[in-house]
């Protein structure tokens, strides 16, 4: 059988990430056109291409682009001076209530314009796209008004527009409560459901909808109701679940369809039983864990025999997680909680897909879905998960350019 198409890499090894595990072709082919692949598999079971354009790989390993499913990308600002009182004995909750913390970063992103915060998080964007990200998510949650909020989903909407790249918004109004409700967190949470999520769906700013289920964040039932607006809106939802103390939010998520459920150092068994049983993604977050030295293990063997899919991110944000490395992420998923080589290679392509409801179109090297490559001077799949600090990338493809 003879087939046309517009590019083809040849001599390469894949992970296909198809169906379960890795997918390894040790002799591949991938073929793509129009933007999609049309095959990727054995040489030997490939249709003979008349390809207008052939890449010889040399025998280098071919996956899909790698998918960074929760960051707080854009915000104007650094908290590097409150890592240094944190160096100096102070904690994360005594800086916050100093006026630190999250309502430093909210303060400073209410004062840049939209163009500086495109301009602030192209640095953080171009680092992880060195690494082979195609696909990232971007939250809200520095604003805390309607038009500060706003603001975050427009910029990253044009970061999008800047760099070859997807980029999945999320609304997070519900990040944090801001000075101004002080003694009215209930009153904050009827302006998340009666404005943010109506203007930012309708104004089609917002992928989906989150929210910070937490004692310093907001309670259950505000949870709840941010899930009923966001259903209401049309968006899909997700949450910061049991990162600090287990409040039974990861249930709460998987009974209302989360994609996906976020942290969970605290999750317990019914937890993890409502995950698997709703299929809600688990996106663990190896940087927040390692920054703030926490201590409490994600319960990754319960998960893993619940067959709750993992998705690993950056969770890049200044107060947590600083962190712009989703290969470095996986060394730490790896290191700290013991995932597998396949299991992090999963957390970043197929499972990271699922968690943002992309994954029939992204995620694997499927026939039909979007050629997102990333190709890598490597001689086995494990050396993505081991090295620290060092980045093989040969090159990055991104809708097959
Ligand atoms: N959980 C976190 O760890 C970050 N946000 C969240 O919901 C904290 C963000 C910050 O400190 O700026
Ligand atoms: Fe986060």
């Amino acid at each position: 059988m003879r087939m046309h198409c517009e590019k083809l890499w040849t001599d390469a090894r894949l992970l296909t990430l198809a169906g379960d595990g890795l997918g390894i072709v040790e002799k591949g082919v991938l073929a793509a056109t129009g933007g999609r692949i049309l095959y990727a598999g054995p040489a030997s079971e490939a249709p003979t291409f008349d390809a207008d354009h052939v890449v010889r790989c040399d025998g280098r390993w071919i996956t899909p682009g790698l998918i960074d499913c929760h960051t707080h990308l854009v915000h104007a600002g650094d908290r590097a001076h409150e890592f240094e009182l944190r160096l100096s004995g102070a904690s994360y909750e005594e800086i916050a209530r100093a006026g630190g913390g999250i309502v430093s970063s909210m303060k400073a992103t209410r004062e840049a314009d939209e163009a500086t915060l495109v301009t602030t998080a192209l640095p953080r964007l171009d680092a992880l796209m060195a690494e082979g990200v195609t696909t990232i998510e971007i939250k809200s949650g520095y604003g805390l008004t309607l038009d500060d909020e706003l603001k975050m989903l427009r910029a990253a909407r044009r970061l999008a527009r800047e760099r070859h790249i997807r980029v999945s918004t999320t609304l997070l109004g519900a990040h944090a409560l801001p000075p101004e409700y002080a003694s009215d967190s209930d009153g904050y949470i009827d302006l998340v459901c009666d404005q943010m999520i109506p203007r930012a769906a309708e104004q089609g700013l917002a992928d989906a909808v989150d929210v910070f289920c937490e004692g310093i964040g907001f309670n259950l039932a505000q949870a709840a109701r941010i899930f009923e607006a966001a259903k209401v809106a049309g968006l899909p939802v997700k949450m910061h679940a049991e990162q600090l103390s287990n409040l039974n939010g990861a249930q709460l998520a998987a009974d209302a369809g989360a994609l996906s459920a976020d942290h969970l150092e605290h999750l317990d068994d019914a937890g993890v039983a409502a995950m698997a049983r709703a299929g809600t993604v688990a996106t663990l977050l190896p940087g927040a864990y390692y920054f703030m030295r926490d201590n409490h293990l994600p319960p990754i063997d319960a998960l893993r025999a619940a067959g709750v899919p993992m998705a690993l991110a950056t969770d890049c944000n200044p107060g947590t997680s600083p962190l712009t490395s989703l290969l470095l992420t996986m060394n730490m998923g790896a290191t700290l909680f013991r995932l597998t080589v396949a299991e992090c290679l999963a957390a970043v392509t197929r499972n990271a897909a699922r968690a943002l409801g992309l994954e029939a179109e992204l995620g694997s090297l499927d026939p039909g879905k979007s050629c997102d490559l990333a190709i890598w001077d490597i001689e086995r799949p494990a050396e993505l998960v081991y090295r620290m600090g060092f980045n093989p990338l040969h090159a990055r493809i991104w809708k097959g350019l």
